[in-house]
């Protein structure tokens, strides 16, 4: 009977394990770009720097913390069982055993470099910014929401970029089928696959600290003003990512989101040639007629 009970425990545990990791699977595959309810682990990563990110904490990181709570649990359990007052009255005397000290030393310090050593490499990815394919600036405004520069794209006789737009949150009257509330800007940045964004990341000089991130590039980066900071990344996979400023910043800190649509090469030339002539909104308006020409962006 019991024996019964317990097989039947086990398919059911067994069952909802698996629905729980295909159900996460399919929500991932779904998703990709930003977060959903009742979502498990993390977004998937569309950068080298994230994959990194997500093999670290998945395989090693979260392993290792695993092991070790269940270690210390077990022995507060075996204390409280062994030692309390009823089941051993005459406690012992023993205050030293060098061996055990040695161990609880040398132990933690092993589990400390096998972090360390992938962590450093990690560190170096990130950190390490190679030469880029191309460049875009990003600036915190005070008033709540990014501008980006595309020097690549043509400089002015100043110096300053030809393409520069502000991106502001998408009003929630405005929004369209494929838009979700406080993701959504009105004007998305672009870049092309596969290629090595250098990003310089700074604030306007009497405004606010900003933070600029994307979780499924695995890169956070702040936006000091009067400090020009680097930070790259090499998305792999088309689509639409999403993040939001991570820097508490002011009253408006939560309507300042970011929206990057990774395209082809063809598509980010024919959006370049748009932005160039026209304004941003007449090339992202050109930009999402081709991508859903093209069956690429999500019709729900
Ligand atoms: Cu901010």
């Amino acid at each position: 009977m019991r024996k019964e009970a317990g097989m039947r425990f086990a398919k059911l545990w067994a069952g909802s394990a698996v629905a729980l990791v295909l159900g996460a699977g399919m929500a991932m595959a779904e998703t990709g770009g930003h977060a959903v309810p009742w979502q498990m682990g993390l977004q998937p990563g569309v950068t080298p720097s994230a994959e990194f990110i997500h093999w670290f904490h998945n395989y090693l990181l979260l392993p290792i913390i695993t092991v070790i709570t269940f270690f210390v649990l077990g022995l507060l359990i075996y204390v409280m069982v062994k030692f309390n007052a009823k089941a051993n009255p005459v406690p012992s005397k023993t205050t030293h055993n060098t061996l055990v000290e040695v161990l609880w030393t040398v132990i933690p310090i092993i589990i400390l470099v096998v972090i360390a050593i992938p962590s450093f490499r990690l560190l170096y990815l990130q950190r390490d910014i190679p030469k880029g394919d191309m460049t875009i600036k990003v600036i915190g405004n005070p008033s709540w929401n990014w501008t980006y520069e595309y020097p690549d794209l043509g400089t002015n006789a100043d110096g300053s970029a030809k393409v520069s737009f502000t991106a502001f949150l998408k009003a929630k009257d405005k929004l369209e089928a494929n838009d979700t509330w406080l993701l959504s800007t009105d004007v998305p940045v672009v870049v092309p696959v596969n290629k090595v964004v250098r990003l310089y990341v700074t604030a306007d000089p009497e405004g606010i600290i900003h933070s600029w991130t994307i979780p499924a590039f695995g890169m956070k980066i702040d936006a000091i003003p009067g400090r020009l900071n680097e930070d790259w990344f090499q998305a792999t996979k088309e689509g639409v990512y999403y993040g939001q400023c991570s820097e508490l910043c002011g009253k408006d800190h939560a309507f300042m989101p970011i929206e990057v649509h990774v395209v082809s090469q063809a598509d980010f030339d024919a959006w370049a040639a748009k932005i160039k002539t026209a304004g941003a909104d007449e090339a992202r308006s050109y930009l999402f007629a081709l991508l859903k020409a093209e069956g690429q962006l999500a019709q729900k």
